[in-house]
């Protein structure tokens, strides 16, 4: 459930501007702020645990302000919105409003603003596990992936056998949606931070690990750079990710390619009855 806490006319004395008395002199800004996300959690405990406190986000909107001196009221909101949305990580958006009511501007006037918001973006990870407590490896991406976005949906956890002929154990697989406001290269580096605190070992190419996060599509993005392929380069082929993706995500559409997931499915069901690639031992929606 969307709903937003809003931060109106907060006032802050600070230095930003590009004249040199502004440098100096501290002036007035004013921010208005809304803070979209799931409160649900917040309405239902009652309890300051589960809720945005909105007195820490007026002094870290504070403190960001009187600790910086910027030419902009455009820095100071990306600076503003960085702070908000680093504290604040399991937020779907923030919207901005900085003020500058005493902007030195000749004529009379009442105000200078600018308006911006942080969106965070959908994001869909696979997760896998083939040795030790399978499940509980799914369990702990999920509950680590909370200190850097939301989780929005989980898949059933699968059953799987081991694809590319290294891996020897079966898998247990799922697909989450994940709603983030880190860059594709964050976001990588805090799921390979996530697998390292599972003590996934690295030394084997697709050996068994414990537990391995891939980013399967971010947003609409498509790239491919030495670190990072979006979407995953080899998700079409594995069916331990499609079923999971199908089902939380029978809208997806592949950001690349523009095909949709059933298509994906299809295509890959036809080639695996050829080369029978990744049998699924239990499909999603069943038992595990
Ligand atoms: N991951 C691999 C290699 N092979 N096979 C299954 N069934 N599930 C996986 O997650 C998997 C795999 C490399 O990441
Ligand atoms: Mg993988
Ligand atoms: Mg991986």
């Amino acid at each position: 459930m969307q709903s937003y806490i809003e931060i109106e006319g907060l006032e802050v004395e600070a230095k930003h501007g590009c004249l040199d008395f502004e440098k100096t002199t501290p002036q007035k800004f004013v921010f208005d702020c809304r803070f979209w996300g799931d409160f649900s959690l917040a309405m239902s405990s009652d309890s300051l645990d589960r809720a945005l406190d909105y007195g820490e986000a007026a002094k870290i909107i504070a403190d960001v302000t009187v600790n910086n001196s910027f030419n902009l009221i455009e820095r100071l909101s990306k600076e503003v919105l960085g702070s908000l949305s680093k504290k604040y990580p399991y937020l779907d958006k923030i919207d901005l409003k900085v003020s500058k009511p005493m902007a030195p501007i000749d004529i009379p006037k009442k105000n200078v603003a600018y308006f911006t918001s942080l969106c965070s973006r959908p994001v869909y990870l696979g997760l896998g596990s083939s040795m030790g407590d399978k499940s509980s490896y799914i369990d702990f991406a999920v509950n680590a992936l909370a200190k850097y976005g939301s989780v929005k949906k989980c898949s059933d956890k699968i059953v799987t056998k081991p694809y590319g002929g290294v891996a020897q154990n079966d898998f247990l697989n799922a697909v989450v949606l994940f709603n983030t406001f880190l860059n594709p290269s964050e976001l990588l580096s805090a799921v390979n931070e996530i697998e390292a605190q599972a003590k996934r070992d690295r030394s084997v190419k697709w050996g068994d690990r414990t537990l391995d996060i891939d980013i399967i599509s971010y947003d609409d993005i498509v790239m491919n750079t030495k670190r990072l392929t979006l979407p995953h380069v080899d998700f079409r082929n594995r069916a331990f990710v499609l079923y999971p993706l199908r089902q939380i995500a029978p809208d997806f559409v592949c950001p690349e390619t523009g095909k949709s997931i059933q298509t994906l499915v299809a295509e890959l069901e036809n080639s695996a009855k050829t080369n029978g690639k990744c049998e699924i031992i239990s499909n999603p929606s069943s038992d595990v």
